[in-house]
């Protein structure tokens, strides 16, 4: 049975040891703990993840940060290097190959050598793990910004500890954000464990005088996506990952097209995830926002996805996140080219330059809307904390499999997927099927109504045709949709 407790140094050593021999890189000697350490205390503050997002956050700031991963070295390094030069990236990420992610180690080196042949990636990600510790430590020393590993990986034990000694201070992921969304059969008792392993290697090193960045995987499934019902995954994850000694945390969350609810989001997620760390009794917990540019489908014109990269930019900006994950041009197509990444880039920085210091002005809409999300998150949280008996991990487990809360749109079976969200009139993300979610009679309520006026005012039936000609909408052009006559 999984619980929310620290794991003992005695647990993680014993661990640790069954992880590195997981491919022969985890025999590096970087990866003996004190070397570890030796090699993290020489990365300076403007390198460091958790520290430029605390400057950023004292500052105000929205900084950007892109995907990017190819298969070969050489080539991820040029990558990089072009993202920060020409994109202006404040933050790197390295997107990690889907092999890694599934830990078919043998599958990446295939790839990693037919590429070398081709001459061009045949991998949709960097594989750090056959890299190891030497090939990540030369992408470290070729950048002059933190770096981050960005995945979909249910098991990150070993990718975790080969990227961290190689001195990248941020890693995203969690034991639900890359499961339900990533995975069909892996239990979620499983990933909770691998995460809090991850997590505990984390809290080892801040034990150590080194504090990393960790983050919750905001958007899941990224497609209409209820608010609360991310905000209340972002916000267990964090409870998890502070449990296990983490002091750094960026929550997150994907865009959904109406300003004021994409803003009330974030407003919401930051206050509640600092609420509920207190309440649970962790203190001294450092939490920044990360918004993702629009997630969904995308338009395939390049002009008409330039636009929709510059309004997510100009939601961030107001929203005031801390970090904003940028998309491309090329969005619509798969991986983008370095230069259609590096456009994507500057349009948002240009975005977020222009809006520096400018601030949503309050009103009774957008407070509205905060307190309705907040609403749902507690109801949801108070449901995960009952069936838990009072512990979150076994809480998570339960209420994920009496479908109390639910993910809409996810491949795995340990989630009931009887979600179905459609937008209201003025496009702010509702439920239309609520399936089992623990919600209060006067949320259900409120969530009917409005969806009940939009079918009126688009003189339609309440139906899933609404989800369905919303999932396409955006990269039609519009925010609503409507069925066409
Ligand atoms: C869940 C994240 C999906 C997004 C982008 C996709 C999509 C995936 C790479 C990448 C640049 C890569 N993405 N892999 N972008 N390089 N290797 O993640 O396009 O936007």
């Amino acid at each position: 049975m999984v619980k929310n407790v620290k794991l003992s140094m005695e647990e993680f050593l014993k661990i640790r040891k069954e992880v590195l021999q997981g491919w022969p890189t985890g025999n590096h000697p970087a990866l003996q703990l004190e070397e570890a350490v030796k090699r993290l205390k020489t990365v300076p503050p403007s390198k460091n993840f958790a520290l430029k997002l605390r400057k950023a956050k004292a500052e105000g700031i929205t900084l950007i940060q892109p995907r990017a991963g190819v298969a070969r070295l050489d080539e991820h390094i040029t990558l990089l290097k072009y993202l920060e030069e020409e994109g202006q990236a404040d933050f790197l990420p390295s997107t990690i190959d889907s092999y890694t992610r599934h830990n078919r180690y043998e599958n990446a080196e295939d790839g990693i050598k037919e590429s070398a042949k081709q001459k061009r990636s045949l991998l949709n990600g960097f594989p750090a793990v056959n890299h190891g510790v030497d090939g990540c430590t030369k992408v470290y020393e070729n950048v002059n910004v933190p770096l981050q590993a960005r995945h979909g990986t249910p098991d990150a034990r070993l990718l975790s500890e080969i990227i961290t000694a190689s001195m990248w201070t941020s890693n995203e992921g969690g034991g639900i954000s890359y499961n339900i969304p990533y995975a069909k059969t892996i239990r979620l008792e499983d990933t909770i464990k691998y995460w809090q392993y991850v997590d505990r290697l984390v809290g080892y090193y801040y034990e150590q005088g080194i504090e990393l960045n960790r983050e919750p995987y905001g958007p899941l499934t990224g497609t209409l996506v209820p608010p609360s019902i991310s905000n209340t995954v972002a916000i267990i994850e964090s409870l998890l990952a502070a449990e296990q000694g983490v002091k750094n945390i960026t929550v997150g969350y994907g865009q959904g097209g109406n300003v004021v609810q994409d803003i009330a989001a974030l407003r919401a997620l930051e206050e509640q995830t600092n609420y509920y760390l207190k309440l649970f009794g962790y203190e001294d917990i450092f939490i920044t926002t990360v918004f993702h540019q629009w997630m969904g489908g995308f338009p395939s014109n390049e002009s008409d996805a330039m636009g929709l990269i510059s309004f997510a930019s100009t939601v961030a900006a107001l929203g005031n996140a801390t970090k904003m994950i940028t998309k491309t041009p090329h969005e619509s197509q798969g991986v983008p080219t370095k230069e259609a990444n590096a456009k994507g880039l500057r349009a948002s920085k240009m975005v977020v330059n222009l809006l520096k210091g400018q601030k949503m002005p309050a009103s009774k809409e957008i407070d509205d809307e905060v307190a309705q999300i907040k609403k749902e998150v507690d109801s949801l949280i108070h449901a995960i904390v009952r069936v838990g008996k009072g512990d979150i991990a076994q809480g998570v487990v339960n209420a994920f499999k009496q479908g109390l809360i639910d993910i809409p749109f996810a491949p795995s079976e340990m989630n009931q997927g009887k979600v179905l969200p459609a937008r209201d009139i003025e496009g702010k993300i509702r439920i239309l099927e609520l399936g089992k979610l623990a919600f209060t009679p006067e949320i259900k309520e409120f969530h009917r109504a409005k969806l009940e006026e939009r079918a009126k005012k688009q003189n339609r039936e309440l139906s899933i045709q609404m989800t369905i000609d919303d999932i396409y909408a955006i990269s039609e052009g519009v925010l609503v949709g409507s069925t066409k006559a």
